[in-house]
């Protein structure tokens, strides 16, 4: 039974219904890194140099062309060095410290949620870093480096690193007529350990599983007892898994499915509308520290 328009948006009754919750699931997209000027997915970085970034995320991209990938993750790797926090990562972090049943699901990889403080067994990567490297002979091969945050990370990859001198413009890096220079595998950083192996992003590709452990671990935390609420914020919930935990954490009657978005419409087609779910459209970092607020009270993000 669909929920009441005005129910679906009453922020009171939210609260309500935020203030008798204990155990709290939240699923975050882009859209949760958009108020800190990282691009989302299905928006303007949709696109990097006319390569749809989608295709640039899988294992076959890097086999093709490491230099044209580690210039795209290089790129991102500057980028969200450049990019702080936003209010909305640090009104996850002071919920996850107010309510320990409160469990954090990110599919960014921008490591904004942990430069936000927020409790390290509340947050769960989905899709790995940017800022965590690995070997691409694994896992044959074992060697990582868990937070690397060398920009650029070699020499071959500057372009990537460069400062904007003229914004009117976009970066030459940006500009698909301005060729890029052709990086040779030898070029790139390969790993200390079996020698052979080019060093790749530690972020999990499409058509790579993610971590089985996480994804147990998230799987126990889910059935362990019923979920009151899922707060599902800035994702266009088409990648899976990711997509799919908030039916599956769905109680009947029991647990609340909070859609954060930009554009509801954008988000709520591929998740239920149940009795007692709400939709809140706007900024993720204008909505979420107010939404919050009963719990965890005003929440400065400290002055870069
Ligand atoms: C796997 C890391 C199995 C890399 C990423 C079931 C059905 C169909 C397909 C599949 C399925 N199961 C698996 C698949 C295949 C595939 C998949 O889901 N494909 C999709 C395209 C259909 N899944 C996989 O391949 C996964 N692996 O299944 O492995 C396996 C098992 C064993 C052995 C082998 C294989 C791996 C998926 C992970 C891929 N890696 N990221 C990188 O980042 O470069 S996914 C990446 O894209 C992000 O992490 C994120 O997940 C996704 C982008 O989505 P969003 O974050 O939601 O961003 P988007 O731009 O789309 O939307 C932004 C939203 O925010 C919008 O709604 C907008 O309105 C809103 N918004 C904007 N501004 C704001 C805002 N909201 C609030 N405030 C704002 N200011």
């Amino acid at each position: 039974m669909a929920a009441s328009k005005a129910a679906y948006s009453s922020v009171s009754l939210f609260h309500e219904k935020l203030l008798r919750s204990n155990r709290i699931l939240a699923i975050c997209g882009a859209g949760l890194s958009a108020a800190s000027g990282l691009p989302t997915f299905r928006g303007a970085g949709g696109l990097w140099r006319n390569h749809n970034a989608v295709e640039l995320a899988t294992p076959e991209a890097f086999e093709a062309d490491p230099g044209l990938v580690w210039l795209f993750y290089a790129y991102r790797r500057h980028m969200a060095l450049e990019a702080n926090p936003n209010p909305a990562h640090y009104a996850l972090a002071e919920l996850a410290r107010k309510k320990p049943g409160f469990r954090c699901l990110t599919q960014n990889v921008d490591n904004l949620h942990v430069r936000a403080q927020h409790p390290s067994e509340q947050l769960s990567l989905l899709h790995g870093s940017l800022f965590a490297l690995k070997c691409s002979n694994a896992p044959g091969c074992k060697w990582t480096d868990p937070y690397n945050t060398a920009d650029p990370l070699c020499p071959a990859l500057a372009p990537a690193a460069e400062k904007n001198t003229d914004p009117t413009k976009p970066l030459p890096l940006l500009d698909p007529s301005k060729p890029l220079a052709d990086i040779k595998p030898d070029e790139l950083p390969h790993c200390p350990e079996c020698e052979t192996g080019l060093v790749r992003p530690g972020v999990v590709w499409f058509g790579e599983p993610l971590d089985e452990g996480m994804l147990d671990e998230i799987d126990e935390w889910i059935e362990k007892e019923p979920v009151d609420m899922v707060l599902v914020i800035g994702t266009s919930s088409f990648v899976y898994p990711a997509a799919g935990y908030a039916e599956r954490a769905r109680t009947e009657g029991r647990t609340a499915v909070v859609t954060v978005n930009l554009e509801l419409g954008s988000a709520q087609g591929r998740n239920k509308i149940e009795e007692g779910d709400f939709g809140f459209e706007g900024d993720a970092a204008v909505l979420l520290p107010e939404l919050l607020k009963p719990v965890i009270g005003e929440v400065e993000a400290p002055l870069e």
